[in-house]
């Protein structure tokens, strides 16, 4: 067997790196032996799956540890990234088209009598998040392995992630996601590396052999944190970064301790508890749930993030004083601003540094995104909570606030209002912590996720430090990776753009605009209807799958996928559907385009009002499908558990992508960009990125409706009467009217009552105020689809303008503002130089 490695220092087989049809062949049936314990006759498909995995694990290894021992022999400045979520979606596809490495195992594949796809498909996906945090988290991890910056994300590998979505007699079910039940081959366990983290017990202080004034936790409890390692490819270059996942056990030496006092409950329940931190998901989306095990779970992942980037500093830095010049960390949302007094503790209690060294180091090290306006998801923890689990933080917090609340004193004499608006701690009524006002404090650049919200920031929720420090806020407009979001999922698309303007547009995506003169030629335009027609015909064969309904492919496919939410309004959109529904009974001969709704999304499971919603739209869908006045001319399907795998077969099949978001609320939202990045037209309000995708694909190209931020503000300030539009405008009523009238439920008229008495009682996100625009719009959509020549048209303008939205562009704009970060390249061939 030969020994022509990529590494020449290292000699392994040729089997486990080498590229061949016939060594990845080879590759498959061994590790379908040696390591699923199978012959190919009694392997199962996921047998077979794992196997390619490993496989292709073999392949990347070499770059993940030649990118870590990079970054370890250089003295690198290294992005962190702190995330409560990531909603990764399979590994396998994606890391196959960044190793460039597709056609090569299709081919192996295939010749071994399997089928690449299927294998694919089987891949159970690491659900570590709730929506479009989570989701945007991943894309970043993915752009910034692309741009070859040095990163590291750390989070929690939650047991169970976002549940499986079942939808029983129109409503949804939750299953349990057991995602790691059958094995997960992408990840590496350094239980070597592990650390322990204290919570609950008493604080001391003492004076130590220099005389001077010192604070130690005693804990109660004792966890240890495991690290898990998944490799991030960056798209044809060496570089793998890391991906580092905690998981809780419970710390064997302090049990042993309580043991030996006879407390032997005790010592197993802490057991229990420990082990419980890293179980679940909390399944709320932009909803603060208040629960004791969330902010011992974000304690837990940030402490051991930060006493590992702690042990990475000092293994070739003689101390902490230049922790800031080695880790740029940015918080994603506040779910890790814990991390602002830990790493305070850590330099103060524990490495004995004085607090206004301490203190720079911080504000140099930190920065932090905020995700959402909404003041239900504005994160606050009660004090007495806090002060039980984490009793030394809230000292330091107390410590923090009074400095800074010392200098605003400085700035604003006499401004009592002023300073009990800017405090950290919340004292108006029963007393709170402010975690985005912690965050905010303790970092030196504060930024939102969309130009609109980014402004609303400062015009709201983080007024008061705005004035106070202006340089600090910025805007970093989110992006989407095309990797996953054209090339993965939309592999026909990528082929008909590369086949006209090469490939450079995967890793420069503005190379897109190249497009735009194509969208002129007839020729072309047939091609892309070809390509489409296609795709929408797999996602029939989909619903076909799984909800047994037909949908004609050549009707127009609008979709709404997201989570299900009031700001959302997926309740605005059935309201439409209902609408055309009667439109259609009330003039049978009714020459509409024929449409498709498709609907995907989860529902927190203690959000009433959102299943509620789901309900309906099954409810609808039921009466219309069945309705044969109706034939084809509408179809609704709601799609269960919309999750990432799902999200690669939707945004290509869609012809319009609905953002119907009440103006102001959304704060930038990411679909948007993938559906226009697939060709979608959008049919949205001016909120989050709407707003800037308008700009960027042209007005005309954009089907825009709806109350402005500022008339949604007054709207709201002039106290919303929606009656007044139910009586005003007669298409509304009759659509509400038919809803109480039972003819949705069997005649049950108390089934939407809790929706309709929220529409009409207390409704900040103005579902009727805006109808009538909504369907007014609607139906130019119709009549342009109508006009299938300009639509492609439109559709091609809207790709070719989508450059602006490539996560690669988000994450530059982080690298030079907010992280001062270069990238470095990681060379393949050289991975000790010295041969050390
Ligand atoms: F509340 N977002 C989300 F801000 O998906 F933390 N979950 C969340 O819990 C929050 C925000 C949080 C979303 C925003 O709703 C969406 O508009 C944005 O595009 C996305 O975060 C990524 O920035």
């Amino acid at each position: 067997m030969a020994f022509n490695t990529t590494n020449p220092l290292i000699q392994v087989e040729d089997d486990r790196t080498g590229l061949s049809v016939e060594t990845l062949k080879r590759a498959l049936a061994d590790n379908l032996f040696y390591l699923q314990g199978k012959f190919p006759g009694i392997a199962t498909k996921h047998d077979c799956y794992m196997a390619l995995a490993y496989t292709i694990r073999d392949r990347l290894l070499q770059r993940w540890l030649n990118t870590s021992q990079t970054y370890l022999n250089c003295d690198n400045r290294v992005v962190v990234y702190l995330s409560a979520e990531y909603l990764l979606g399979p590994h396998l596809g994606n890391n196959l088209i960044n190793l460039g490495l597709w056609e090569p195992v299709k081919q192996a594949v295939e010749e071994s009598g399997l089928n690449l796809e299927e294998l694919i498909n089987i891949e159970e996906e690491p659900g570590l998040g709730n929506g479009g945090l989570g989701r945007l988290a991943a894309c970043f991890m993915d752009s910034l392995a692309t741009l070859e910056i040095p990163a590291i994300g750390y989070g929690i590998r939650y047991e169970f992630g976002i549940f499986d979505q079942e939808i029983e007699d129109g409503w949804q079910v939750e299953i349990t996601d057991k995602w790691l039940q059958l094995g997960n081959p992408w990840e590496i366990a350094r239980p070597e590396a592990a650390v322990l983290v204290k919570l609950g017990g008493h604080t001391e202080s003492y004076t130590d052999e220099k005389g001077d004034y010192r604070v130690r936790w005693i804990p109660n409890n004792l966890v240890k944190g495991i690290p898990y390692d998944t490799p991030i490819l960056g798209y044809k270059v060496s570089t793998a970064n890391n991906l580092r996942l905690w998981k809780s056990e419970a710390a064997e030496s302090f049990d042993f301790q309580r043991f030996n006092m006879g407390d032997y409950y005790g010592a197993v329940q802490n057991k229990v508890t420990s082990e419980n931190l890293t179980k679940v998901l909390y399944p709320n989306d932009e909803q603060l749930q208040g629960k004791e095990l969330r902010l011992a779970q974000q304690y837990f992942f940030v402490s051991c993030s930060l006493q590992d980037m702690i042990r990475i500093h000092l293994a070739d830095n003689p101390s902490l004083e230049n922790f800031h010049e080695h880790f740029a960390v940015q918080l994603n949302d506040t779910h890790p601003s814990i991390g602002v007094a830990e790493l305070m503790r850590l330099l103060v209690d524990e490495h004995h540094y004085e607090w206004g060294k301490a203190w720079n180091i911080t504000q140099a090290t930190f920065s932090f995104t905020n995700h959402t306006l909404l003041p239900e998801a504005l994160e606050k923890w009660s004090l007495p909570l806090f002060s039980q689990m984490l009793p030394r933080h809230l000292e330091i917090i107390y410590e923090i606030n009074q400095r800074f609340l010392d200098q605003v004193r400085i700035k604003y004499p006499n401004d009592g209002d002023r300073l009990a608006q800017l405090s950290i701690i919340d004292e108006a009524g029963e007393k709170w912590v402010r975690m985005a006002y912690l965050a905010t404090v303790g970092s030196h650049a504060i930024n939102g996720v969309a130009a609109l919200h980014s402004q609303l920031i400062k015009e709201t929720i983080l007024k008061d430090f705005y004035e106070l420090w202006p340089e600090k806020f910025s805007n970093k407009t989110n992006g989407v990776t095309p990797r996953r979001w054209l090339v993965l999922s939309n592999p026909r698309l990528s082929n008909l753009i590369s086949s006209r303007i090469g490939e450079g547009w995967i890793k420069n995506l503005d190379e897109l605009k190249q497009l735009e003169p194509f969208a002129d030629l007839a020729g072309f335009r047939q091609d892309w209807r070809q390509v489409k027609r296609e795709v929408k015909q797999d996602l029939a064969h989909y619903i076909k799958a799984q909800s047994d309904l037909v949908v004609n492919p050549d009707s127009l496919f609008d979709v709404q996928v997201k989570r299900i939410h009031e700001y959302k309004r997926q309740h605005l959109n059935i309201l439409h559907v209902i609408h055309l529904y009667l439109q259609i009974k009330n003039n049978p001969n009714l020459e509409i385009s024929p449409r498709t709704f498709i609907y995907g999304g989860k529902a927190a499971p203690g959000y009433f009002i959102a299943k509620l919603i789901i309900k309906l739209i099954n409810s609808v869908a039921e009466v219309v499908n069945n309705d044969p006045a109706i034939g084809d001319r509408l179809k609704v399907v709601f799609l269960s558990n919309y999750n990432v795998k799902f999200g690669q077969k939707v945004y290509p099949a869609a012809d319009l992508s609905e953002q119907i978001s009440t103006a102001g609320k959304e704060a930038s939202g990411t679909g948007n960009m993938k559906f226009s990045m697939n060709g979608a037209l959008t049919i949205g309000t001016l909120d989050g990125a709407n707003i800037e995708i308008r700009e960027e694909v042209g007005a005309e190209n954009f089907f825009l409706f709806g109350l402005t931020t500022p008339e949604v503000e007054k709207t709201l300030a002039a106290g919303y009467q929606p009656w007044e539009y139910y009586n005003n405008y007669p298409d509304l009523k009759a659509v509400v009217d038919l809803i109480n009238s039972g003819f949705f439920s069997h005649g049950d008229t108390e089934l939407f009552r809790p929706l309709m008495d929220s529409l009409f009682g207390h409704d900040p996100y103005l579902v009727f105020a805006d109808f009538q625009a909504y369907v007014d719009c609607q139906h130019q959509v119709g009549e342009a689809y109508k006009d299938q020549e300009n639509w492609s048209r439109m559709a091609i303008l809207n790709v070719a303008r989508m450059g602006k939205f490539s996560s690669d562009r988000t994450i530059r704009e982080y690298a030079e503002d907010i992280w001062a970060i270069k990238p470095v390249v990681i060379e393949l061939e050289d991975l000790c130089p010295d041969g050390q």
